[in-house]
């Protein structure tokens, strides 16, 4: 055998146990999310680096929609400091989002299907078309269709929600669930760069924050979007959700109750959760 051939056989053997490990650990993740049982971490192997990480929430969606889900959008994670810091990552990480994780605004959603679900009070928009072609459309805000209040629910499915930046690009940025409020055209809210945010649960104060929290004006979001869907495969089209990034801390979701955030001057959202049974009647 050549030195060009011994080359070659090396480095397919190693895109081969790549390969393998990104569809063990998509396999796994999904398992978790399916079980809502935590796992440890990734395969010990598993290649390091965002490109092998975006490469299993890709195996991940992948499964998902084999299975006949919808992709309906993507979000944002990591995009406040304090977010950033609260969980140990210093970079702003893209998630996909199916029509399984959506519940309707007043909806219902059962927390016995994750396994320590956290929520947060964002901003969702709807891309128009000029999402998609960044050169006939460079300017980010042009492609906002509508603008809405929204709930994200996260869970990871690590234990402890100890996770490494990577760890949690192939987790698909912990994203669980979502509930939208109602859409408005941009046109008649004006700016959102720094809009009071509260999340309640049972009509009670539990965090209060402010739009700027995300990319200090969740208006970025648009941009810093296509970004990272340039870079790591994700196509963005009109008609799809973005969830731009939380305005206050993540907090543990209450077993039963109503979960409400409200933005000033844009709306109100909410989802019941468990039974919907008050949390102090229980
Ligand atoms: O939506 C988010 O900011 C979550 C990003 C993933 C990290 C986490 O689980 O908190
Ligand atoms: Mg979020």
């Amino acid at each position: 055998m050549s030195a060009e051939q011994g080359t070659h056989t090396h480095h397919d053997d190693r895109a081969t146990v790549a390969r393998h490990a990104v569809a063990a650990d998509a396999a796994a993740l999904d398992q978790a999310q399916r079980t809502a049982s935590p796992i440890a971490g990734r395969a010990a192997g598993a290649p390091s680096g965002l490109d092998a990480a975006y490469a299993t929430q890709h195996a991940l969606i992948a499964r998902r929609t084999d299975r006949g889900e919808r992709v309906v959008g993507v979000k944002l994670g990591f995009t406040s400091r304090a977010k950033a810091e609260q969980m140990g990552v210093a970079d702003v990480i893209l998630g996909t989002l199916t029509d399984a994780m959506g519940v309707d605004d007043h909806g219902r959603y059962d927390p016995r299907t994750a396994i320590h679900p956290r929520v947060e009070p964002e901003v969702a928009y709807l891309l128009g078309p000029g999402v998609e072609d960044e050169l006939a459309e460079p300017d980010p805000s042009a492609s906002i269709a509508a603008v809405a209040p929204a709930l994200e629910v996260i869970d990871s499915r690590y234990r402890d929600f100890r996770f490494s930046l990577d760890d949690v690009v192939a987790d698909n940025a912990s994203a669980a669930a979502f509930a939208i409020g109602p859409w408005r055209r941009p046109a008649d809210t004006g700016p959102m760069d720094n809009r009071a945010v509260s999340l309640e649960f049972d009509g009670r104060l539990v965090q209060a924050g402010s739009t700027a929290a995300i990319l200090g004006d969740p208006g970025r979001a648009i941009a810093a979007a296509r970004r990272l869907a340039g870079r790591h495969g994700f196509a963005l089209r009109a008609g799809m959700i973005l969830l731009a990034g939380a305005a206050t801390a993540a907090v543990p979701l209450p077993a039963t109750g109503v979960v409400g955030a409200e933005i000033a001057g844009l709306g109100r959202v909410s989802l019941r959760v468990g039974d919907g049974a008050r949390t102090e009647a229980r």
